[in-house]
C-alpha cells in the first residue's frame, strides 16, 4: 500500500556521563583525579531519496534511536560517540515537529538534522582545582526527550503522466527519465506512482491508470489525484490501440472535472502514444477527429520525445 503519511517517534542519543576516578599506580599512587568526560548521543538526521514509497517502512516500526554516548573512562579517557542515526525519506516529504517546527527535503540526496545528540558529562578531572584536588563531583551526560514527528509526502513532481490504464505512461516515464518502473502490456501494472527526473530536471511523477469512477474513489489511481493536483502541467496519455480514443479522452477529462476545478484548469498536454503502431494515415485521421492531440509519441521515436521535452519546457517556463 501506498503510505504518504505516517508519525513516528524519535529520540537522539543521551550524553555518555562523566567519570569519577583516581589515578593510582605504583609510582603515582595519588595521582589525582582522570576521570574522562562521556561521549555526546548520536543525532538524528532525515535524508531525501528519489523513492517515493518509503514512508511504508515507517508503519511498521514506528520508534527510532540513536545511540547514547558511552561512559567516560580512566586516565581522562572520553567515552565513545553514539553513533548517528540518518531516516531515509523520500524527495518531497515534510517533517512537522511536536512544537509545529517544519522541514522540508525537496532535493534528493539532502541530509538534514531532527534533533541533536545530548552532550557528555565532565569527569571529575574538569572539577580540578588547588582547592579541590579530589573532586567527587561528574556531570552526567545530557538527557534528550522522545520528539513527536509527522512526515508527510507532497510530491513536488511538476509533469503528472494522465490516463486509462495501458496507455503507455510508465513506458514514457522510463523512456523520458533514468527511470526503471514495469511496464507490460496489461492494465493496471503501476500500483503505486513513480518517479523521475528528465534530463532538463523536471521531476515526472507515472500516476496509475485512471478509470471512470476514479474522482469518486474507484480504482488505484483515485487516491493519486490530489498529488496530480500539486503538479503544473499534466501530461494526458491516449492509447491508439483503444476503440474509441475519444472516449477515453472524455473518461479521463470528465474524473478530472468531477474531482476538481482545480485539476480541470491545469495545463494539459494531450498525447497520442504508441504511434509506432500505426501507419501515417491513421495518425492523421485519429488526429483530425481528436484536435485535443498535441503531439504524437513512440517511445522508440527520439524525436517525438525531444519535442515533448520541448512541450516541458515551453509549459513549465510559462507557468
Ligand atoms: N509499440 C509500443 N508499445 C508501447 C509504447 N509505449 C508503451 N507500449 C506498450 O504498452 C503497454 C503498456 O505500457 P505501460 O507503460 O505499462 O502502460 P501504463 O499506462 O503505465 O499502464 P498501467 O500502469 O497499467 O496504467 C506495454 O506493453 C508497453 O510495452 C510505444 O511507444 N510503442
Ligand atoms: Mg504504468
Amino acid at each position: 500500500m501506498f503510505v504518504d503519511d505516517v508519525s513516528i517517534e524519535i529520540k537522539a542519543g543521551d550524553g555518555g556521563n562523566g567519570f569519577v576516578h583516581f589515578l593510582a599506580n605504583r609510582h603515582q599512587p595519588k595521582g589525582g583525579p582522570d576521570g574522562g568526560d562521556g561521549g555526546d548521543g548520536g543525532s538524528v538526521f532525515a535524508q531525501a531519496v528519489a523513492d517515493i514509497t518509503r514512508l511504508k517502512v515507517f508503519r511498521s516500526t514506528q520508534k527510532y534511536q540513536a545511540e547514547n554516548g558511552g561512559r567516560g573512562g580512566a586516565k581522562q579517557k572520553t567515552g565513545k560517540n553514539g553513533e548517528d542515526l540518518i531516516l531515509r525519506v523520500p524527495i518531497g516529504t515534510t517533517i512537522t515537529f511536536d512544537n509545529g517546527t517544519q522541514i522540508d527535503l525537496t532535493r534528493v540526496g539532502e541530509v538534514k538534522m531532527l534533533t541533536k545528540g545530548g552532550k557528555g558529562g565532565w569527569g571529575n578531572y574538569h572539577f580540578r582545582s588547588p582547592s579541590n584536588t579530589t573532586p567527587m563531583n561528574f556531570k552526567p551526560g545530557e538527557i534528550r526527550p522522545w520528539r513527536h514527528l509527522h512526515l508527510e509526502l507532497k510530491l513536488i513532481a511538476q509533469i503528472g503522466l494522465i490516463g486509462l490504464p495501458n496507455a503507455g505512461k510508465t513506458s514514457l516515464l522510463n523512456a523520458l527519465t533514468q527511470a526503471h518502473a514495469r511496464v507490460a502490456s496489461y492494465p493496471f501494472t503501476t500500483l503505486e506512482p513513480n518517479l523521475g527526473v528528465t534530463n532538463a530536471g523536471f521531476i515526472i511523477a507515472d500516476i496509475p491508470g485512471l478509470i471512470e469512477g476514479a474522482s469518486m474513489g474507484k480504482g488505484l489511481g483515485a487516491k493519486f489525484l490530489r498529488h496530480v493536483e500539486r503538479t503544473g502541467l499534466l501530461v494526458h496519455c491516449l492509447n491508439p490501440e483503444s476503440p474509441d480514443i475519444m472516449a477515453d479522452y472524455k473518461t479521463i477529462r470528465h474524473e478530472l472535472e468531477s474531482f476538481s476545478s482545480l485539476l480541470a484548469s491545469k495545463p494539459e498536454i494531450v498525447i497520442l502514444t504508441k504511434s509506432d503502431l500505426l501507419t501515417t494515415n491513421q495518425i492523421s485521421d485519429i488526429t483530425s477527429k481528436i484536435p485535443q492531440i498535441k503531439l504524437v509519441t513512440s517511445i522508440i521515436d527520439d524525436s517525438s520525445l525531444r519535442a515533448l521535452n520541448s512541450l516541458f519546457q515551453e509549459a513549465l517556463k510559462l507557468s
